[in-house]
């Protein structure tokens, strides 16, 4: 009997010490639970300040087409990550930057980049970019300009920490050559490959020359190309929106777009500033330092004489810009082609009226 109460005791410290490790056991459990919770409820809702209206693009686009989720968390393919927005100011900008055209550069290394994808793709895989950034550049037979643009710009772009794309926007044929016409293709086009909510409109023979002008959208347009070579680094007038440009979504659809009818050189981003004053924006700038930029010098080309019109029309803007615009585009796209660089796509965009 004595010996049956003593295998019972044994029995019951043998329970009693289970009971304390199962309490434990829960207790840790428990603790790991509502950390995990208190960590899932801080990650941000998404936000999306820059674009709310559906995307103007076709549903026949026969080009690669992806569409991210939300733009603050993002958990990468793969490797199941969770990232974090990126910081405002990007950790890995260089400040004031060497810019030269006198030697010629190469595009290898960049061409080898495993980090671009094909398009002039890149997305940073630190952080989740605030905004996506579609940069579109008119273009006809600048192929010198391009490789310097391609070979100080993509660099430029990643260490601003950028979701940002490339699309080079060719007018084809030998008609008078239309900048705005062009932008407003590259836009329609570049929603056809992603959710972008961001516009940088520049021209191919400009490069900034510090890079903490960040090639994105602001609360107002933004006016990068504020302090150029040509001019001296100043701006020309106080009115300038020409260059490098960028609007968001929303502001550019706030103003039709760009016009299409200015056919040659001068008066287009005459016309835009109009368009954003007349719809109550304002131009947002960079500091003047750190708006300097370079241009490529080069010829006047043949077929962007400057526009005879380009007076008449900017003085119209007001009654014209709600029907010639993005609400109005029409062109064919003849081909395209794209590399890790770029997107390019060639565009018959019609013909100049004759007078
Ligand atoms: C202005 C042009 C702009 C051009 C800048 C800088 C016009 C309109 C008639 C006054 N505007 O004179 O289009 O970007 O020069 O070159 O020509």
């Amino acid at each position: 009997m004595a010996e049956f109460y003593g295998n019972f005791g044994g029995l019951q410290r043998t329970c009693s010490l289970l009971v304390v490790v199962c309490v434990i056991h829960l207790s840790v459990v428990i603790v790991f639970y509502l950390r995990n919770f208190s960590t899932l409820a801080r990650i941000p809702t998404p936000v999306l300040s820059l674009q709310h209206e559906p995307t103007l693009a076709p549903e026949n686009s026969t080009r690669n087409s992806s569409a991210l989720g939300t733009p603050e968390v993002d958990i990468r393919q793969g490797d199941n990550q969770t990232l974090q927005e990126c910081p405002e100011t990007p950790p890995r900008l260089e400040g004031p930057l060497h810019v030269d055209f006198s030697e010629p550069v190469k595009l290898d290394k960049l061409l080898k980049n495993p980090e671009l994808s094909l398009g002039g793709r890149y997305m940073p895989s630190e952080c989740v970019s605030q905004q996506k950034v579609a940069i579109i550049i008119p273009f006809r037979d600048r192929e010198m300009h391009l490789k310097y643009w391609l070979y100080y710009m993509h660099p430029i772009l990643q260490r601003q920490q950028l979701d940002y794309g490339v699309f080079v926007i060719e007018q084809d044929g030998d008609e008078t050559f239309n900048r705005a016409k062009l932008l407003n293709v590259g836009y329609n086009e570049a929603l056809k490959e992603y959710d972008y909510n961001c516009f940088v409109f520049s021209d191919v023979d400009l490069i900034p020359i510090d890079d903490r002008n960040l090639y994105k959208c602001y609360d107002q347009p933004r006016h990068l190309s504020v302090a150029m070579d040509k001019f001296g680094f100043q701006l020309p007038y106080n009115q300038y929106f020409g260059g490098v440009s960028s609007l968001s979504k929303e502001q550019y659809l706030k103003i039709n777009g760009f016009p299409n009818n200015y056919w040659g050189w001068g008066g287009e981003d005459d016309d835009v500033y109009n368009r954003l004053s007349f719809r109550g924006m304002t131009i947002s700038r960079p500091d003047h330092n750190i708006g300097k930029c370079k241009m490529i010098r080069h010829a006047r080309d043949k077929l962007n004489q400057p526009n005879p019109q380009r007076f008449t029309r900017i003085s119209r803007t007001r009654e014209t810009m709600d029907t010639d615009g993005i609400s109005s585009l029409e062109y064919s796209v003849v081909g395209w082609e794209k590399t890790r660089l770029y997107t390019k796509i060639v565009v018959d965009v019609g013909k100049a009226p004759h007078l």
